[in-house]
């Protein structure tokens, strides 16, 4: 699944980084510049540039993800505190065109921050 941004080249183990999870489908990183005491990213294997590409094929991993963000959630102790974010797009905040999400936690949260 070799593709070219830095998520591509972790996934293919040619740049290291500081893996919490993996499995068939996805990996789990910490973010390289974190915005909350605990920041990761949940990523998959599978190269889709942003979450609005995804098609019906990609159905059954963006499950596959969402049910890994609670698993990884209660791996870390933050299943009931914390916030999940997906950059879709340069204007939406996105800078590497893999899909991932941001799993953000240990913070104080509240809506004025959405
Ligand atoms: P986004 O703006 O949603 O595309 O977020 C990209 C995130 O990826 C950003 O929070 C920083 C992180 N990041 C960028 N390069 C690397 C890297 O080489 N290693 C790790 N672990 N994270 C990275």
């Amino acid at each position: 699944m070799a593709e070219d941004t830095i998520f591509g080249k972790i996934i293919n183990g040619d740049i290291p980084a500081e893996k919490l999870f993996e499995d068939e489908h996805c990996i789990c990183i910490k973010d390289i510049s974190p915005k909350a005491p605990t920041h990761v990213l949940i990523i998959p294997k599978r190269p889709i540039p942003k979450l609005a590409d995804a098609t019906e094929a990609d159905q059954a991993l963006l499950g596959h993800l969402m049910l890994k963000v609670g698993d990884i959630a209660r791996m870390l102790g933050i299943d009931d505190a914390f916030r999940l974010i997906v950059n879709n797009g340069e204007g939406g905040g996105q800078t590497v065109f893999h899909l991932h999400m941001h799993l953000l936690g240990n913070k104080e949260f509240d809506e004025s921050q959405l």
